[in-house]
């Protein structure tokens, strides 16, 4: 994993120090944010040395729309990835791009996050949304609306991929499989990150020893879950697992080994619940404290869903709420809950900036700075405005510029679920609740692998739909609205 760009060197934040580098600048809990904070000014590219590791970062619009050229660059795994690695193996998301493993799976599952199997799916989001929304009908206080999407995610992942319940809106503490995956998480997490540290191998084997019963306990219930699937004969086998498990890939009869069958588990349980959870908590903060957008989201919901706040949106319907999917495009814009992503060069080649890049040279993509180059979004990109994603307002932007779901070949396979899962909850939870906010909250964000909100409540009350709203099978809504609801969920240039 070299990566020293030859010796080149870039701009850096003041306070660098013989040894540690930049770190003393660093928020630990907070790598992300203070990365961003300490960018300001480095133009579009600069770099962070942590002990020894040299970080390169992309800031500007245009050099990480360079970056996504694919027929010169490609995915590259960032030291998080490759610390990811540790728990979820050789799993689509940290697969290397030659790894056999990668090409066989992404042909095997493709298929489960296409219309089809996206239509199965539906129902089983819109159970689990019931019963969050059961608990919140009878809810006294405001709700941490986090940590309840959280939960609210992980139950449909892990329900439309494994037809595995965890209950968790049930129990009174979470099922112990979902603390003991984050405990194990985090044990890779930190010995990824200790590589270039004085002392890292004696570290990495404490964590080990502290870990084991942890990476056990997730190992033992997968491999549960996956034991009794081949035995049974009652489930749909068409989900995710009985792919995985049932299906030879179509021209080389190749099969996933079970092994390989776990760390694609753990990798949709994890790839597949944080990051859409974060970007439907952003959404509802935005939305919440601005009364005008509120008004809009209402008006939406109550003109598609109608009177009763009991109704479940069909299928068909989610690709209508074109004012909630702006909201959760412009939510994405300024908080990418899946933050960086890593590209490397095919051969060597030299950048816009004039940097020589050599295949062994990887750069981090920052997206929630790339998605605010003025030169892209103009002089008020730190607001938010999700008729920034009018149609008409974003003809005309660079391509290769909004990058939440990250790009190419590696680009998200979950994206198109992630996006029916979140609006199909925001219009549902908007038709049926108010909101109220607390004025006094100052959105504070945590940091794992993902971004998300912390301390973030709303109350919610029943609401009574207005009934004024136009009917719902023909709105009176302006062009955008007659476009093929299909493919206009697609975007181009991913
Ligand atoms: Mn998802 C890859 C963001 C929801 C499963 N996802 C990526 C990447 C980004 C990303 C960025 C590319 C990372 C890289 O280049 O290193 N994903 C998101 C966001 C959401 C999201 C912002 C929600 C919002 N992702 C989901 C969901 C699933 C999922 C839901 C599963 C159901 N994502 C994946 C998988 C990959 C991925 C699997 C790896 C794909 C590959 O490399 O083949």
């Amino acid at each position: 994993m070299r990566n020293d760009w030859d010796g080149q060197s870039f701009p850096h934040p003041p306070g660098r120090r013989p040894l540690v580098g930049d770190v003393l600048g660093a928020d630990p809990r907070k790598p992300l944010q203070s990365s961003l904070e300490r960018s300001k000014g480095l133009g579009p590219i600069f770099e962070l040395k942590i002990f020894d590791q040299k970080f390169v970062v992309v800031t500007g619009a245009e050099l990480a729309a360079e970056l996504a050229d694919e027929s010169r660059f490609e995915k590259a795994l960032s030291p998080a990835l490759v610390a990811l690695r540790e728990f979820a193996g050789a799993g689509l998301f940290t697969a290397y791009n030659d790894e056999t493993d990668w090409a066989l799976a992404h042909d095997l599952l493709r298929p489960a996050f296409m219309r089809d199997s996206m239509q199965r799916y539906h129902p089983v989001m819109l159970a689990a949304a019931q019963e969050l929304f059961d608990h919140w009908d009878v809810a006294t206080e405001p709700v941490d609306v986090s940590a309840d999407m959280t939960k609210l995610t992980m139950e449909t992942i892990s329900r439309t991929a494994f037809s595995q319940d965890f209950g968790s809106f049930t129990r009174d503490e979470p099922h112990p499989f979902i603390p003991a995956m984050i405990a194990a998480l985090r044990a890779g997490q930190r010995k990824g990150t200790l590589n270039s540290m004085p002392g890292a191998g004696l570290m990495a084997k404490r964590i080990d020893r502290r870990n084991a019963h942890h990476q056990e306990y997730v190992d033992r219930l997968l491999d549960d879950i996956i034991a009794t699937r081949r035995a049974s004969t009652d489930v749909d086998d068409r989900d995710l697992l009985g792919i995985m498990l049932h299906t030879p890939h179509p021209e080389t009869g190749a099969r996933l080994d079970d092994v390989n069958i776990r760390h694609q588990i753990l990798t949709f349980l994890v790839a597949g619940h944080e990051t859409t959870s974060g970007a439907l908590s952003f959404a509802l903060y935005y939305l919440s404290r601005d009364a005008d957008l509120l008004a809009r989201a209402h008006e939406e919901v109550d003109r598609i869903l109608g009177p009763d706040r009991d109704v479940e949106p069909t299928f068909g319907q989610v690709a209508k709420f074109r004012f909630l999917r702006r909201v959760l495009d412009e939510g994405l814009r300024l908080w990418p809950t899946a933050p960086a992503y890593a590209r490397s060069p095919r051969e060597t080649t030299t950048l816009a900036s004039g940097h020589v890049m050599r295949p062994q040279d990887w750069a981090l993509v920052l997206l929630p700075a790339v998605h605010r180059d003025p030169s892209v979004w103009g002089e008020t990109a730190d607001e938010f405005d999700p008729d920034r994603f009018l149609p008409e307002n974003s003809r005309g932007r660079p391509t290769q510029t909004y990058k939440p779901f990250g790009t190419g070949e590696r680009s998200c396979i979950g994206r198109q679920f992630a996006l029916h899962e979140a609006i199909l909850v925001l219009a549902r939870m908007l038709h049926r609740y108010e909101l109220t906010y607390d004025p006094a909250y100052e959105l504070s964000i945590t940091e794992r692998l993902t971004l998300m909100p912390e301390g973030f409540r709303l109350g919610l009350t029943l609401r009574t739909p207005s009934s004024s709203a136009a009917d719902a099978d023909e709105p009176a809504q302006p062009a955008e609205s007659r476009t093929c609801p299909v493919s206009s969920i697609d975007q181009p240039g991913l």
